[in-house]
């Protein structure tokens, strides 16, 4: 393409997506997520952005995601996908910034920079996925978005709305289509249809039963989970609440993130005691499990839980296979229960990673592993297999014994059930449920696998947070110097005391986790690491409260 023709750029820019605001905007952790009025015409730069990188990558198919995940309705947000369906390459996220913040006049030159920058062939072809939640300002910047693809002569395909997930999915097999079909039905097909198989080979027993209820936090998971519903032939009675209308607003105290931040149960479900509830984030990307007892006590079962059901019965099914020499590993984050660490290493005898929050950091390590299974305490995990794996499995399923034949079949369904691109609630509860019906347990007895330490999350507001720098997968606090010792002489004192500290990635705050063995000795430790933060890294407002 002509440098000449760059001019569209501007002027698309001018007539159709000005830049308003001079607030500065990062790519964070997940993408940039603000206020929705402050975004257009970052979303549109970022349709640039897509045609650039699809060109480096010789034209494969790059993906654009607007959705604000787990945020209450006024913010949005926008991400891209790489090509194999993962988070965009780290090393953009610096370049997705600059090109968010210059001004409307400086668009042009910036755009040409990157472009030689990166050395992008601007003669060859582009495609880019947008997809988006159901946020009412989504439609707006997803044709931003389509719009800046446009002005770089690259070919937009909206699919609506989808799933975060859906969209990962999609993108991949548009590049491979040895993954499925890269269509919202092609998604179902594989995803659902494998659990549809497994349910012909696993007859319901024992304590396990078929209902299961679900918050879909009124977004996009529990819409696309009522599509499903009904091709589900019963085997999964699904009953859904908080699918947006009669009034329910997305994420607001309901949702994966405030079940499990606020370790309560979300408005607007009925709850049964013992029944099982999964409840799923905004975008469907992430989801926790809960009962309520007959004492109306919440019992959680949060990321962690989903990760050792699954690394344990893969391991299981490895095992009947005779496959025990592909490699089975875990990855967690700090902020996984420290009572699950211990099963894991001491119980299941896996081995465990422990990485910096992110799907890109955990995804990244699960990928070392012949089967990384992969998971946030909040949530968000999946598994990944690698080639190697696939190909042994496929073997011993059509070559092996017949009971080694029986459990790599089986595990070849729960490989095409598996969303490997990125974590997806539809996709782990597909996987929950196959195990739970595999076992012939109930909720409690899930629970009963180990008893997680009573555990506290509180936030500090400080000037800056860049001031704390840390390291050790965030479980260590290298500045501002002398919070480290503080924290580690607090956690002393209590029984399994454990906690750190880390500036969060999307919020303007400092995040502190502790966990002991009561919950009065995790909330004061919290406390007392909450208040350390704030005498040493420069805390605004309150100051934290230590309970009695
Ligand atoms: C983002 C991340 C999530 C992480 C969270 C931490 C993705 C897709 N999402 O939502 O994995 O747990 O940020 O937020 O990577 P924080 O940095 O504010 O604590
Ligand atoms: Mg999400």
């Amino acid at each position: 393409m002509p440098p000449s023709s760059l001019r569209v750029v501007y002027a698309f820019a001018r007539e159709m997506h000005p830049k308003t605001s001079d607030v500065f905007i990062q790519y964070g952790t997940a993408g940039f997520r603000t206020k929705a009025n402050l975004l257009e015409h970052v979303v549109y730069r970022m349709g640039l952005l897509a045609v650039i990188r699809s060109r480096v990558k010789n034209g494969r198919t790059i993906g654009i995601m607007i959705t604000a995940s787990h945020n209450l309705e006024p913010d949005n947000g926008v991400k891209l996908v790489d090509p194999d369906g993962e988070m965009l390459e780290q090393s953009w996220e610096e370049i997705a910034t600059r090109l968010a913040n210059v001004s409307d006049n400086d668009l042009e030159s910036t755009t040409e920079q990157v472009i030689k920058q990166v050395n992008a062939d601007m003669a060859l072809k582009a495609s880019v996925f947008i997809g988006m939640d159901t946020r009412y300002t989504s439609p707006r910047l997803a044709a931003a978005a389509a719009n800046g693809v446009i002005a770089l002569k690259g070919t937009p395909k909206e699919f609506g709305i989808v799933t975060t997930p859906q969209l990962h999915f999609c993108v991949k097999c548009r590049n491979d289509n040895t993954y499925g079909t890269p269509t919202e039905e092609g998604y179902y097909e594989k995803i659902v249809g494998a659990f549809k198989k497994v349910c012909q080979k696993l007859p319901v027993y024992g304590e396990y039963n078929t209902t299961l209820y679900v918050d879909g936090a009124n977004g996009v998971g529990g819409k696309k989970l009522n599509i499903i519903r009904k091709s589900l032939d019963g085997e999964l009675d699904l009953n859904l609440y908080n699918l947006g209308g009669n009034g329910g607003k997305l994420n607001l105290n309901c949702g994966a993130d405030f079940v499990k931040v606020s370790q309560k149960p979300p408005v607007g479900v009925e709850h049964a005691p013992f029944q099982r509830v999964a409840s799923l984030d905004g975008d469907g990307d992430r989801i926790v499990y809960y009962y309520i007892d007959d004492k109306e006590k919440m019992h959680l079962l949060d990321g962690d839980r989903i990760a050792t059901l699954l690394a344990s019965y893969v391991t299981e099914l490895l095992r009947a296979a005779e496959a025990t020499h592909l490699k089975l590993g875990l990855v967690q984050t700090a902020y996984a229960n420290g009572a699950s660490t211990k099963y894991i290493t001491e119980e299941l005898k896996v081995p465990v990673s422990c990485v910096k929050t992110g799907v890109k950091h955990l995804h990244h390590a699960a990928l070392e592993y012949d089967v990384g299974v992969y998971f946030e305490a909040n949530g968000h995990g999946t598994v990944v297999y690698s080639a190697e794996a696939k190909k042994t499995i496929s073997k011993i399923a059509e070559e092996g014994e017949p009971e080694q034949r029986k459990a790599a079949q089986l595990l070849l369904d729960i490989v095409d059930m598996t969303n490997e691109t990125v974590g997806d609630a539809i996709s782990d509860l597909f996987l929950v449920e196959t195990v739970l019906r595999a076992r012939g347990q109930n909720v409690r007895q899930w629970l009963a696998a180990y008893t997680d330490l009573p555990c506290r999350q509180l936030k500090v507001t400080v000037k800056d947070r860049n001031v704390i720098s840390t390291s050790d997968a965030e479980r260590l606090c290298t500045s501002p110097a002398g919070l480290q010792a503080r924290v580690s002489a607090q956690a002393a004192r209590h029984g399994s005391g454990r906690a750190f500290v880390r500036a969060s990635g999307t919020e303007d705050v400092v995040r502190v986790y502790a966990e002991a063995d009561t919950q009065e000795s995790a909330d004061k430790l919290a406390a007392e690491v909450a208040q350390a933060v704030f005498d040493l890294a420069g805390g605004v407002g309150d100051r934290p409260e230590i309970p009695a």
